[in-house]
């Protein structure tokens, strides 16, 4: 993948679901990033949640618990390892799906409009319409976040 910045956002277990802490990190091209949480407790169960510029918000199945400070966790090697196996299956793993352009949860025509408008004008550098983050959004770009919406994804939570 594309470097880029996601957000963690750990959730407590039970209805509603309340937020514990959130973090950002920048991801590297394997995907890995480490993320540093200052307001939870280790043996508490959370749920992770993540999501970067224009990717679907995506939360683990389970929840997660921190022992002596670490939790490792991995979404890429499952489908299963996200609610309702929110995942889409890209190489040799597991990816978020993107295009949800105006982080809204769902993946639809308005996503794809604002995606055409930058595609027409020839936008370049990062942009949230940058949806493989080859810094220009193009027609790579539009059919991803049209695939995406004709498959009517959007976001999957507890
Ligand atoms: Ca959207
Ligand atoms: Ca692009």
């Amino acid at each position: 993948m594309v470097r880029d910045t996601a957000r963690v956002v750990l959730r407590y277990q039970t209805s509603p679901y309340t937020i514990a802490d959130s973090a950002k990190a920048v991801l590297d091209s394997n995907g890995n990033g480490v993320f540093t949480f200052t307001r939870i407790g280790n043996r508490v169960p959370y749920f992770i949640t993540v999501k970067n510029r224009n990717t679907i918000e995506t939360w683990s199945k389970n929840p997660v618990e921190f022992e002596n400070n670490l939790k490792d966790f991995d979404f890429t090697y499952s489908a299963a390892q996200a609610f309702g196996n929110n995942q889409i299956h890209l190489g040799t793993k597991y990816c978020l799906y993107n295009g949800d352009v105006n982080q809204d949860g769902n993946i639809d025509l308005t996503d794809i409009v604002a995606v055409s408008n930058n595609l027409a004008a020839f936008t370049m550098g990062y942009k949230v319409t940058d949806i493989d983050g080859n810094n220009i959004t193009d027609l790579t770009d539009l059919l991803q976040t049209y695939n995406n919406s004709s498959n009517f994804v959007r976001s999957k939570k507890h």
